[in-house]
């Protein structure tokens, strides 16, 4: 898919870059312009890579978003992957940020896309509460702790790749 003009009339795309994940990249210069890129609006942590769409989004949209780009909702599964993540978070200065996992197949069970229950969290005090009986998404907040919320909510997007 094409992607938008930068500020100095740069045409920018999701691509596979070589020998890496997917990520944005300016085609007008190369490896400079998707260090840029990644270093303002991403973050690398071990094998994967955090990146903001900088919008908000309902659940659903968010899920189609990240994975029309090659990748996913973010499933931080350590503290230093939850960490890069919140930093994101934190600079986009946007709100709180969906994580991948739900509890949808089964309420107060969390699973991650592909079913597997949570090797790791750092949920708010208190949470996951349901709260009204319908939140079955995850929120993670500027200070890196997570709640459940309903996923017709728009939350920031991040993409995990
Ligand atoms: C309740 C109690 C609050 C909490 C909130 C969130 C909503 O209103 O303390 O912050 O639920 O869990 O997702
Ligand atoms: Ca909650």
């Amino acid at each position: 898919p094409k992607g938008d003009s930068g500020p100095r009339g740069e045409q920018w795309a999701w691509t596979a870059m070589p020998a890496t994940r997917p990520c944005f990249y300016a085609q007008t210069e190369k490896s400079k312009g998707w260090k840029m890129e990644l270093f303002l609006h991403g973050q690398s942590v071990g094998q994967k890579v955090f990146k903001t769409a900088s919008f908000l989004k309902p659940f659903q949209e968010a899920q189609q978003v990240c994975a029309q780009a090659g990748g996913q909702l973010p499933s931080p599964r350590n503290a230093a992957e939850n960490e890069a993540l919140q930093q994101l978070v934190e600079f986009e200065n946007k709100g709180a940020a969906f994580l991948s996992m739900t509890d949808s197949q089964t309420e107060g069970r969390f699973t991650y896309p592909g079913g597997e229950p949570l090797v790791y969290s750092n949920w708010n005090p208190g949470e996951p509460n349901n709260s009204g009986g319908n939140e079955h998404c995850v929120e993670m907040y500027t200070n890196g702790k997570w709640n459940d919320r309903p996923c017709g909510e728009k939350r920031l997007v991040i993409c995990e790749f």
